[in-house]
């Protein structure tokens, strides 16, 4: 039975959701994670997501992963590689780089990570990974042919191609820390042709850009820096998009 993506679906039928993304290469203090995690939980964020691409070891990810442990809801991992893979996790997001040059990133890791997926019971959640615009480490890792902000007819089509091959949802990323978050007006197009849920990451700072991303038509919607600089305003994006329906 999928439970965490039925949760998913049920509780984005009510509200657009917020994910928080925990960089374990990032955490260098325990009690800080602590104390932001109680912070993200209370104010309404709907899973932790928990990866990044570089300096991940699979110790440190089991570590965080026990303190998010304490909290009600699912601890997801973001894996970057087969390394990222644990037991203690809920689910998996299972992507596939649909825009990757390298045939590794579009089906081969996850060949190799299948196997061990099924091993250990954890959740896989079928989802299309699009990289666009700045891209970041991500983008430069998986050796993606960045969509442009604006190229919206490229967007829509790899949105289809991910909804008839099955996937549950598309990740548009623009990057962890990317100066500019996706164009909103990408997610609206999008939307108008397919039915896939969107998840939208990447420089999303502040809390008017998560609002129009929101009202865009994003299903979920992931912040990570902003989480470590600026608690506050975090809580003040989970808020408002927590109050925005997805039609
Ligand atoms: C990265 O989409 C996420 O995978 C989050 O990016 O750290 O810029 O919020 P930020």
């Amino acid at each position: 039975i999928m439970k965490v993506a039925s949760y998913i679906h049920q509780l984005n039928s009510q509200k657009v959701l917020h994910f928080s993304l925990i960089d374990p290469d990032k955490i260098n203090d325990i009690d800080k994670l602590n104390s932001i995690a109680k912070k993200l939980y209370e104010a309404g964020t709907s899973a932790f997501l928990i990866g990044g691409t570089l300096g991940v070891s699979k110790d440190r990810l089991d570590e965080i992963l026990d303190i998010l442990g304490d909290y009600k809801i699912p601890r997801i991992i973001f894996p970057s590689n087969v390394n990222l893979i644990s037991e203690k996790a809920d689910a998996i997001l299972f992507l596939s780089l649909l825009n990757s040059d390298d045939l590794y990133y579009v089906i081969g890791a996850q060949v190799v990570a299948a196997p061990i997926i099924k091993k250990l019971q954890i959740e896989p959640i079928p989802t299309g990974y699009l990289i666009v615009g700045y891209g970041g480490t991500a983008g430069h890792i998986g050796r993606a042919r960045v969509i442009p902000f604006d190229n919206y007819d490229l967007a829509i089509s790899y949105a289809l191609a991910a909804e008839y091959m099955g996937m549950q949802f598309l990740y548009l990323e623009a990057g962890s820390g990317s100066p500019e978050p996706i164009n909103p007006e990408m997610i609206r197009r999008i939307k108008k042709y397919s039915n896939i849920k969107i998840i939208a990451g990447g420089g999303i700072r502040n809390i008017n850009t998560a609002e129009e991303i929101a009202k865009a038509g994003a299903n979920i919607i992931v912040t990570g820096n902003i989480i470590e600089d600026d608690i506050g305003k975090a809580i003040k994006i989970i808020d408002t998009i927590n109050k925005i329906r997805v039609d």
